[in-house]
């Protein structure tokens, strides 16, 4: 059974490997590479191929700009199968865009630097693999010092987001405070996710309308940091997005010391790291809640609400010992009941919550994993195999789907997987969990 499930999942990965050395997240629905799919991508590779995890890798950060920002989405063609395309996104107008590559003019949680680490880990730390991770370290620590340095709007460590597309979790019912605040132009445009997937499954029209307003602002601004800061009507702390950072911090800390000199780095980002710990602690944890949050930056206030992104400062080692029993009351109270698999994306117990619709409430193997090595860092090992168990099931009774009901029903008469099929981090990261 154990063998039958990674083989299957082989396949899904090596039907979606690009000649262009990097890997679709699903065929049809998403045709070109994304950024933290790639790093999730490489550590399934990884496993059985490394020189596919290394070009997985080094096709992404290939495409980084002069200025050290890495794009969410990298056209490596320009196939009109998926909207908005290149021509929508022109990241042309930024004048330290790529010159090799069109892309978009956003980001997405900055996975890679973690993704290096576990990397060596995986090749036993072989010298081939060290290799590889000092020829490609310092884009990851020049991203990092592009976060800091240019999305850090009140100096404390902590890095914005404009988009939701930047988060990962595109529709959560938590943006939808800031859809509230604003009245976006009904554009005309073909989708082209909805010919894959059932709408229901997906975001609404309306909701698209604000996606692509937020992008026209930027594209105003030529995708200029300081003007987005100032204009952009979504402006928001993602704790998911911190702790990505922050955990790839902590990687880069790690590696550099293995790697011997590089001082000057080290001391960098030893002080960032500090200092956008503490600020995670004391700007998004919500005690009422027992989980952390998000901050929206233009309304100046928290958005209290608690999504899976909740528990992934577990992962940055952020909390203290009380925040993190807090923290796993919260999840077994709201998520962890009986009947469902863990984790839902998003709080079950609220009305906002959706089960069949994407990130208002399925379950993604990708949080899932990030969620399984945090309880882990802490301690709470039992938690840990439970999200890693109901991985598994989840995938083994439904296929390598992009995202999963968080309700247990029959397998035999339910069809409990959706969004697109045959996902490639699905079938990556069960391959890492089951190693
Ligand atoms: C989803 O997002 C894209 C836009 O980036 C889309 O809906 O078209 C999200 O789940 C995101 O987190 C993911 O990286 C991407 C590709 O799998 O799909």
């Amino acid at each position: 059974m154990r063998e039958q499930l990674i083989n299957r999942a082989i396949k899904v990965l090596e039907d979606n490997y690009q000649p262009g050395g990097f890997t679709i997240p699903s065929e049809g629905l998403y045709p070109f590479q994304w950024k933290w799919d790639s790093g999730f991508i490489a550590l399934g590779f990884a496993h059985f191929d490394l020189e596919k995890a290394k070009s997985e890798i080094k096709t992404l950060l290939d495409a980084q700009w002069e200025n050290g920002f890495i794009p969410h989405i990298v056209f490596h063609t320009d196939s009109d199968s998926y909207f908005p395309g290149p021509d929508f996104h022109q990241s042309d107008l930024h004048p330290q865009a790529s010159e090799k590559y069109r892309s978009t003019g956003m980001t997405q949680p900055p996975v890679t630097g973690f993704v290096l680490e576990r990397l060596l880990e995986i090749a036993n730390e072989d010298g081939d693999m060290m290799e590889f991770v000092k020829s490609q370290i310092d884009k990851v620590y020049t991203n990092h010092i592009y976060l800091y340095e240019n999305r850090d709007v009140e100096g404390n460590g902590l890095v914005y987001i404009y988009h939701n597309w930047e988060s990962g979790t595109d529709n959560s019912p938590i943006w939808d405070d800031i859809w509230e605040t604003m009245d976006p132009p009904e554009y005309q445009f073909e989708r082209r996710d909805t010919s894959h997937v059932d709408p229901a499954q997906r975001p609404s029209k309306r909701e698209y309308d604000h996606y692509l307003y937020i992008i026209d602002i930027a594209k105003q601004h030529n995708y200029d940091d300081a003007k987005i800061a100032e204009h952009s009507p979504f402006l928001v702390l993602d704790p998911l997005f911190n702790s990505m950072l922050i955990r790839s911090n902590e990687a880069l800390i790690n590696l550099y010391t293995k790697i011997g000199g590089n001082e000057e780095k080290l001391s960098y980002l030893k002080s960032k790291q500090e200092q956008s710990i503490a600020s995670l602690n004391e700007k998004l944890y919500n005690s009422t809640l027992g989980a952390y949050v998000h901050f929206d930056l233009r309304n100046n206030k928290q958005i209290p609400y608690v999504s899976s992104s909740s528990f992934t400062p577990f992962f940055a080692g952020a909390p203290d010992k009380e925040k993190a029993e807090a923290m796993v009351n919260t999840l077994q109270q709201k998520f962890g009941g009986e009947g469902r698999y863990l984790c839902a994306s998003f709080d079950p117990t609220h009305d906002r919550f959706n089960p069949r619709k994407y990130w208002r409430g399925p379950v993604w193997i990708n949080l899932n994993w990030i969620l399984f090595h945090g309880l882990n860092r802490y301690g709470y090992h039992d938690l840990a195999d439970r999200v890693k168990t109901d991985s598994l099931k989840l995938i083994e009774n439904y296929g390598f789907h992009e995202y999963f009901d968080s309700r247990k029903t029959n397998p035999d008469t339910d069809n409990s997987g959706y969004g697109g099929d045959n996902f490639s981090w699905s079938a990556a990261l069960l391959i890492d969990l089951m190693n």
